[in-house]
């Protein structure tokens, strides 16, 4: 199931994730942020370890939603859509690969890889 996921929704705070890597409690697990630009996930395919927290940011003018799928189960999703500048925070604590979708644009697509 999705336990042990730890999603947080921050708001307008697309500087503090690149800036600086925030682990969970006793853990040097990094910090990687995807941008979504011109209807876009930039970069499309990302591959990253376990533990590692993704922050979705939205640098485009319009809203857009974070929908990410292990196969056909749903892994994370955002609180509704994310405006300009607000991001989306997630913890990949699975291996696998993860098919991540805007649940608006339903051709907005993107990968991530997570391995241990
Ligand atoms: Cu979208």
């Amino acid at each position: 199931m999705t336990r042990g996921f730890v999603i947080s929704v921050l708001m307008g705070c697309a500087t503090l994730a690149a800036a600086s890597p925030s682990a969970p409690r006793g853990m040097a697990a990094p910090t990687i942020s995807v941008s979504i630009e011109d209807l876009s996930f930039v970069p499309a395919q990302l591959s990253v370890t376990v533990g590692t927290t993704v922050v979705f940011v939205n640098r485009d003018r319009l809203p857009h939603s974070v929908v990410g799928a292990l196969g056909e189960k749903e892994q994370f999703h955002s609180d509704g859509q994310l405006d300009q500048g607000e991001s989306f925070a997630v913890v990949l604590d699975e291996p696998g690969l993860i098919e991540v979708s805007c649940g608006i644009h339903s051709r907005m697509r993107a990968r991530l890889i997570v391995t241990r």
